[in-house]
This record gives C-alpha cells, sequence and structure tokens, in this order.
C-alpha cells in the first residue's frame, strides 16, 4: 500500500466575508467590515490546488458547509432576521475553508492499530468556529469511510479548546514510515485567547493510540501568541524530517529541539532568528503559514502566500535560504489574498492526510478536470462581493445556499446538504 501525503483543502465557500469574529488574529480584526469578494477567493483557493497537483502532489478537497447554520440558530432562538449582528456572522462564516482547523490526524504508520486516526475539532474557543464541527464530521466519515484503514473520531468534550492540526506536527524519515507527533499548546496568550488546550491535546493523543515515547506536547510562545500568531502554524511548520520555525514560536524553545533530536537525531531545524525576520513580519507575511512539501523529484518546495515575496525581509531571508544547499530548495508563492485577509494562507487552507488514496472516497480527490468543472460551478454561482451589512439579505442568503447545492451536486455529494 502506497502511502503519501494526501492535502484537502478547503472549498472556499460562497459566504465568505469579513466580520472580524477572530480576538487575536490581526487580519480578521483589521479587515472587519471590509467587502469580501467570494468568487474571487474560491478561484484562488482552486488555483493553488492546480499549483500543488502540477507540483506532482496528491491533492483533495473538502465541500464548505451550509451557512448560515440554521441548527445552530435555533439552538439559540433565533433567525438570521432577528439575530444581532455578531450571532448572525457566527451563523454566516465560511471559516470551515481554513481545513487545517478542521481535524487532526495521526497516520497509520504511527498509530498502535495501524489505522489512521482522525479526530475532528471542537473549535469551542470562537463562536463562529464552534459550530463547524457537526458538519466536518460528516464529512470526515464519508471521505475516510473505510473502517479497515480508518478511524473518525467526533470532538474533545468543552471546555478544552481544540483547533486540529493548526497546532499539530508530524516528523518522520518519510511520510510513510513511523514519526513523531508534535502537539503544540497555549497557556497564556497575554491579551489573546490560548485556542489549543493541553487537556484536549493529550486526549486526541490517546485517542489515536499514539506511543507515548514517541509524542511530544510542546507549549506555544506567549509571546508568539500575544503576537498574532492565534495558531502554531503561523510560526512554525514541518515536514518529513525538517522543522521550519521562528526562534519565538515555542516557549521553551531549546528543550523542545532537544527533545526532538532525542527522538529523531536526523531532524534538520531551520531556526528563523528574530534579528533577521520580527515576530511583526513573521505574521504579516505568513511565510510560516506554508505548504513545506517534498517534491515527486526530491528535495523540499514552500508553497508560500505571495504577501511573502511582497516583504523584502522575508523574501531576502528565504531566497538565500532556498540558494544555502538546505533541503528547502524551492519556493511557491500562490495568491490566496482572500482568504489572508481573515488570517488564513496556503497551509490553513488544507488538511494533511497521509494515506493510499484509493482507500479515500473517490469524490473528495481531485484532478485537473474535476478542478475545472469544480471552478466552473463557483464562477457560474458564488456572489461576486460581500459587504457585512448584507448578511441578513434574504436573496444573498438564497444564493449562498443554492450555489453549495450546485457545488455537491456537481461533485455527487448530495447527501451532505
Ligand atoms: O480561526 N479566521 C480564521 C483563520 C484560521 C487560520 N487557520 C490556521 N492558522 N490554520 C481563525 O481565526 C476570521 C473570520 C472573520 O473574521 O470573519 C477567521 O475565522
Amino acid at each position: 500500500m502506497a502511502l503519501v501525503e494526501i492535502n484537502f483543502d478547503g472549498i472556499i465557500g460562497p459566504s465568505h466575508n469579513y466580520a472580524g469574529l477572530s480576538l487575536g488574529n490581526l487580519a480578521s480584526s483589521s479587515n472587519a467590515g471590509a467587502a469580501s469578494y467570494p468568487k474571487a477567493a474560491a478561484l484562488q483557493g482552486i488555483e493553488k490546488m492546480r499549483t500543488n497537483l502540477r507540483l506532482g502532489l496528491a491533492q483533495g478537497f473538502f465541500m464548505p458547509l451550509d451557512r448560515p447554520n440554521k441548527n445552530w440558530l435555533d439552538g439559540l432562538s433565533v433567525d438570521m432576521h432577528s439575530a444581532e449582528p455578531h450571532i448572525r456572522a457566527a451563523a454566516f462564516s465560511a471559516s470551515a475553508m481554513w481545513a487545517a482547523n478542521a481535524a487532526t490526524v495521526s497516520p497509520a504508520p504511527d498509530t498502535q492499530d495501524g489505522r489512521c486516526h482522525l479526530s475532528a475539532a471542537n473549535l469551542m474557543t470562537m463562536a463562529h468556529r464552534s459550530h463547524e464541527w457537526p458538519g466536518t464530521l460528516a464529512q470526515l466519515k464519508l471521505a475516510f469511510a473505510d473502517d479497515q484503514y480508518f478511524a473518525v473520531h467526533g470532538p474533545i468534550p468543552a471546555p478544552f479548546g481544540d483547533e486540529g492540526a493548526a497546532n499539530f506536527m508530524r516528523l518522520c524519515p518519510s511520510h510513510g514510515e513511523s514519526g513523531i507527533e508534535i502537539f503544540v499548546y497555549g497557556k497564556t496568550g497575554g491579551p489573546f485567547p490560548a485556542r489549543q488546550h493541553f487537556e484536549a491535546s493529550k486526549a486526541i493523543a490517546r485517542a489515536h493510540r499514539l506511543d507515548p515515547v514517541k509524542t511530544l506536547f510542546v507549549q506555544q510562545s506567549e509571546t508568539a501568541i500575544a503576537a498574532g500568531a492565534f495558531h502554531n502554524d503561523v510560526v512554525a511548520v514541518a515536514n518529513e524530517h525538517v522543522l521550519f520555525t521562528h526562534e519565538y514560536a515555542f516557549e521553551h524553545p531549546e528543550q523542545t529541539y532537544a527533545d526532538i533530536k532525542r527522538l529523531m537525531p536526523d531532524a534538520e531545524i531551520i531556526i528563523v532568528p528574530a534579528n533577521r525576520i520580527s515576530l511583526a513580519d513573521a505574521i504579516q507575511s505568513y511565510l510560516f503559514n506554508a505548504q513545506l512539501v517534498t517534491l515527486p523529484e526530491g528535495g523540499m518546495a514552500l508553497i508560500l502566500p505571495s504577501e511573502a515575496q511582497q516583504n523584502d525581509r522575508v523574501w531576502g531571508w528565504l531566497t538565500e535560504m532556498a540558494a544555502s544547499n538546505g533541503p528547502i530548495r524551492k519556493l511557491v508563492p500562490v495568491d490566496v489574498r482572500q482568504s489572508m485577509a481573515n488570517g488564513g494562507g496556503p497551509a490553513c487552507l488544507r488538511l494533511r492526510v497521509v494515506a493510499d488514496p484509493t482507500t479515500v472516497d473517490p469524490r473528495f480527490i481531485a484532478d485537473e478536470a474535476k478542478l475545472d468543472y469544480l471552478a466552473a460551478i463557483v464562477a457560474g454561482h458564488w456572489p461576486e462581493t460581500i459587504a457585512p451589512n448584507q448578511l441578513a439579505d434574504p436573496a444573498l442568503v438564497q444564493q449562498v445556499q443554492s450555489a453549495r447545492v450546485a457545488l455537491l451536486d456537481a461533485c455527487d455529494l448530495g447527501t451532505l446538504s
């Protein structure tokens, strides 16, 4: 069985808008109230998937969730018309697009029962994200239905916040071999919430039947959270034997690096010093929110947001690194500006699953032809633009719902509606 890394991107939903819902996410706060462009956003996401495919990488996708979320509004005894603006915006958010937050994934070689385990994240810290998990779980159960190869778990109970793979890293000699799993939790973030809780991380490691000896729990730096790194994947990314990290990503960096080296002496840790790239530059440019991928021809590439290329200090450092004969040789900027304006870069938009693609429901696997028709549905149905004061407009709600149904039908996924 050929285990490969498959990146599942969240298709950017037709309700994509800027409502300033995420305290501690600087882009979300600073773009609150701006007009969004859902059609352009979704097409940018599809082009990113195409870039990955053309690099020779396996690609999958998840559907947008049903928004506004009527079940959630029913639970609050309101509807879109009567809800207060912040509840209305939370019900309408397209935030499930950031598939890195959908689940934590432990590939089969790391687990005691030899199956790939996936745990849907409860995302309970942010109201607009706390109601994603039922829709996400339904989709995971469909995509990874074969219980010979997969075990899909429901979310960790409250009050333990879990944000999925955004606070999780895996290091391994190659994807198909057993590796070490690193859970990054926050204790405090100064003025901002620490979204990933230690108890949630420990519970997931138990549910996934990981070897405790090869599992690390690492504290995210308070300074990083306070500077706007609301998820660890804004300041660090790992792939196979490489960890690419900002100097200030972890609360106890020396201990973290020593533990990694003890468990995996061949690990390469590339530390970006704060005197070359400040936390502020890292968070503005999102250079760490890159997809660090192994190319079929060998070597690794960083699929970065184009914002990283526009920041001279960041781009200068990256081009030096890529020329230095280290493991990361190629830099691939992609335009995901619509998602970036809500604090979601290339890595936020994807969930990594190491599996044999033939064991996954083929309706969730991408090829160029499928991306073409996804793009055609988006072009034909997604709203051009949404201003936050439009969210209660029944015509917009109708358009958003029917756009999603058109996509589900085209993908033979009507059962998700
Ligand atoms: O949870 N933004 C998302 C961004 C998620 C990024 N994901 C990763 N780092 N993996 C969040 O903060 C903003 C929505 C708004 O303000 O309208 C938002 O939810």
